[in-house]
């Protein structure tokens, strides 16, 4: 069975994780699938947006724990896996939807939260189960978590490894969205399809606008959007965008760089 999946919808693209028994937990094989697929998609010019989900029951389990067996040198797994992982989905020339369909456990939630927009099946969990075998919070966890929850929250749910439903996670702000179970795989595609007409350069100038805002002060930021502006005010979607606005019209974004 492929570890991962990789469809082309047309414009966006969908790839889930495959491991169901195992609720998608990650071990060396799919790592390596999933970050060839994420190369590949983020070069491909006519993949304007990815949604990234779980296949069965779960979203993804972190760590197979099976796999890890007794290796205590798990900085190397971060090193040449999930550090790599969380780079590629915040550095990705597109929007990154996760489509949590279950629960996201340990290294399965961080991956979900380091996606650009999180969309999650109203049954859905988000669980730091790293405390309950005596890790630390990785794959960016510890970086996210505060800046989406705030500090008090993400100490505790860090410290506790209690679990967050959809709908607290989305009052929380930890999440864009919950949503009916039914309704996840619909409301994701939606959201990809329209994604994938929109300018798509400038999309990837957005990402790096907020990537950026995370370390500056407000002076380097304003710096930081000066200079992206340049670049977006350069794409051929700029101007297209102005004239569909002057003309009343829907604009026809090409997502090109130029
Ligand atoms: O470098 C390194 O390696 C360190 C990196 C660490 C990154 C991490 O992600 S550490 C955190 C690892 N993940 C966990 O600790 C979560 C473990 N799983 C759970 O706590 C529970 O499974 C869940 C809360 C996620 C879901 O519970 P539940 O009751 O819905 O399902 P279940 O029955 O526990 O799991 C279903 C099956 O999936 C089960 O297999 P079975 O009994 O049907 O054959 C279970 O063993 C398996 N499974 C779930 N999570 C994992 C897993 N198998 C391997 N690894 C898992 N992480």
């Amino acid at each position: 069975m492929d570890p991962i999946l990789v469809e082309n919808r047309g414009g966006w693209s969908i790839v889930t994780l495959n491991r169901p028994d195992r609720l998608n937990a990650f071990n060396p094989d799919m790592h390596r699938a999933l970050a060839e697929a994420l190369d590949r998609l983020g070069s491909e010019e006519d993949c304007r947006a990815i949604v990234l989900t779980g296949a069965g029951r779960g979203f993804c389990a972190g760590q197979d724990l099976e796999a890890v067996g007794t290796d205590t040198e798990l900085d190397q797994t971060l090193e040449r896996f999930y550090n790599p992982l969380v780079r590629r989905i915040r550095a990705m020339p597109k929007p990154v939807i996760a489509a949590v369909n279950g629960v996201a456990a340990g290294a399965g939630a961080n991956i979900a939260l380091a996606c650009d927009i999180v969309l999650a099946a109203r049954s859905a969990k988000f669980i730091q189960a790293f405390a309950k075998i005596a890790l630390v919070p990785d794959s960016g966890g510890t970086w996210f978590l505060p800046r989406l929850v705030g500090e008090a929250r993400a100490r505790a749910l860090a410290l506790t490894g209690e679990a967050v439903g959809a709908d607290k996670a989305a009052d929380w702000g930890m999440i864009w969205k919950a949503v009916d179970d039914a309704a996840l795989p619909v409301e994701a595609e939606a959201l990809a399809a329209h994604l994938a007409t929109q300018p798509t350069a400038a999309l990837a100038l957005i990402k790096r606008a907020f990537d950026g805002s995370a370390a500056n002060t407000l002076d380097a930021q304003l710096d930081l959007e000066r200079d992206l502006q340049k670049v977006a005010g350069a794409l051929p979607d700029f101007r297209e965008g102005v004239q569909a606005f002057m003309e009343k019209r829907p604009a026809r974004f090409t997502g090109r760089p130029s």
